[in-house]
């Protein structure tokens, strides 16, 4: 293993793949369908034209990435870990603490550990499908670019659960790999695993405010298992987790770039009602953030479960930033306060921290959703308007755990149904909405224009003007 990345085979590698021939056959075996999968479920349109993309050249903290015009079935796939921080690395959580970090599967945590990497890896694609026909609708070459970014870096993220899923789980593990092609977002017979994974990401608000709310799940998710136990697992999600920086960024300046012109719209007209005017009003942004808030609160799991616990004291999954974290890191005789159903309202209560431990990264993913919201409202502020988003109280629209189908407010009073019923076009997207924002997605194909609704980005990528050709049609 080293830090830079191996581009003279098929499958670019730092794990030395070549002298592993199994391994690099069933991989290479994989290529093909993964590129039929990528051809008729990925991108639409334009796989045959040259996009100006990130690749990975080494996994150092700096300088890792190379930046070229190149047509996306053509990007190199493949198979990087971050490099080991100590040859004497020791699990740093649960009942193993202190004991050497694992380089193989242990047989008794081989059914648990399966299924978190398959569900991990079922996001990657899926969100690519979700995205398939954006492209059509860009409102910028440079938006464009960052959709095929993402793109083919959520299609590399699946790359690195499929080598783990071969590397150490045998025929299982190739089967499992299969059906990662096999499953599709939305599909009614074989759908995607997770709730989220299968709605659709049908505009450009949507797919920003996928990237900053569901992408940020990715984020705690791979950081909690970046802690795991399994070495080849914990290196693999931290080399994501610098990819998937970049995603959430593409979210929240895609946001903020929505938010900023309607502000300008607001204040050039001098009203509200900016919908006549083309742009998309504050109020409908509010909506779409508290829709995908909540899909996103949802992929965190229920509030107490002891599949977390049993992954944590087992090893697999961690915390977030687990060895920043100054405590015992075990859990056996701690508490965590968590937020509970009481008469008609809500209490926080102490539950033992190993069932909590989707809701401790829940928290954790709320925080930083709420700084990331601040900067929004700062924009707000800034253009001298009175208008403050506001994330949703965490029992709202859920579908996952506790709080599950009961009608809550975005403030967090418990209503009747009929109540909610009747108030969740004012707080959800409407059908109506959703036509609204449809309509204003035009695409822009001129090298620095960009569509009506949407503010230009401050800057452009990798230090090039907004006006470049990061598309060439
Ligand atoms: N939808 O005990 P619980 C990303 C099920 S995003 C449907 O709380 P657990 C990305 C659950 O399976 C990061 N079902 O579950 C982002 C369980 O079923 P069983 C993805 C759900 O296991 C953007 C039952 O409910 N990574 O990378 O503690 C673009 C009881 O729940 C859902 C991971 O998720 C749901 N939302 O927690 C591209 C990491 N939630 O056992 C990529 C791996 C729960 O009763 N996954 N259920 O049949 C995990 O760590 C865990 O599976 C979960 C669930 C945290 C998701
Ligand atoms: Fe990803
Ligand atoms: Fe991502």
């Amino acid at each position: 293993m080293t830090a830079n990345i191996n581009y003279d085979e098929l499958i670019p590698n730092n794990i030395n793949l070549s002298s592993d021939r199994r391994l690099q056959r069933a991989l290479e075996s994989w290529h093909p369908k993964y590129i039929n999968w990528w051809k008729s479920r990925g991108p639409d349109i334009y796989q045959d034209k040259e996009i100006y993309l990130r690749t990975a050249i080494s996994v150092d903290k700096k300088g890792w990435a190379h930046f070229d015009h190149v047509k996306m079935p053509d990007y190199r796939w493949g198979i990087f870990l971050a490099e080991s921080t100590a040859d004497d690395k020791k699990i740093n959580f649960g009942d193993h603490i202190g004991e050497p970090v694992w380089n193989e599967v242990p047989g008794e945590h081989r059914g648990a550990l399966r299924r978190l990497i398959v569900t991990q890896g079922d996001t990657e694609p899926a969100s690519v499908e979700q995205q398939r026909l954006l492209a059509m609708t860009a409102p910028s070459l440079v938006d464009m670019r960052n959709l095929f970014q993402v793109n083919v870096e959520e299609g590399r993220h699946l790359w690195a659960m499929v080598y783990l899923l071969m590397a150490y789980f045998g025929r299982d593990g190739r089967e499992e790999a299969e059906e990662l092609l096999l499953r599709s977002s939305g599909d009614s017979d074989k759908p995607r695993i997770l709730g989220a994974f299968n709605e659709k990401t049908p505009d450009w608000l949507s797919f920003y405010m996928f990237t900053f709310f569901t992408d940020r799940d990715g984020k705690y998710q791979l950081a909690s298992l970046a802690e795991s136990a399994f070495d080849p697992l914990a290196r693999s999600c931290q080399f994501m987790l610098t990819e998937e920086a970049h995603h959430m960024y593409v979210g929240e300046t895609g946001v903020a770039r929505v938010i900023q012109r309607a502000c300008e719209l607001m204040k050039t007209h001098d009203t509200d009602d900016i919908r006549q005017h083309g742009g998309i009003d504050l109020p409908l942004i509010q909506k779409y953030i508290h829709f995908h808030f909540t899909v996103s609160e949802d992929l965190f799991g229920a509030e107490k479960s002891t599949n977390a616990a049993n992954y944590f004291t087992a090893g697999l999954k961690g915390r977030y930033l687990e060895s920043r974290i100054q405590d015992g890191h075990k859990l056996v005789d701690d508490a965590y306060s968590v937020i509970k159903r009481n008469n008609g309202g809500f209490s926080n209560e102490e539950v033992p921290a190993l069932d909590a431990i989707n809701e401790r990264l829940r928290d954790d993913y709320i925080v930083d959703c709420q700084r990331g919201v601040d900067r929004w409202n700062k924009i707000i502020a800034d253009n001298g308007i009175n208008f403050t988003l506001k994330l949703p109280h965490r029992a709202f629209h859920r579908a996952i755990g506790d709080f599950a189908g009961l009608p809550v407010s975005p403030e967090g009073k418990i209503i009747s149904q009929e109540e909610y019923d009747a108030r969740l076009s004012n707080w959800l997207p409407t059908d109506k909405d959703n036509e609204f924002v449809a309509s204003l997605m035009m695409q822009v194909t001129e090298p620095g224009k960009f569509a009506n609704w949407i503010a230009p980005p401050r800057v452009g990528i990798n230090n090039q003007p907004t006006d470049f050709e990061y598309v060439k049609l």
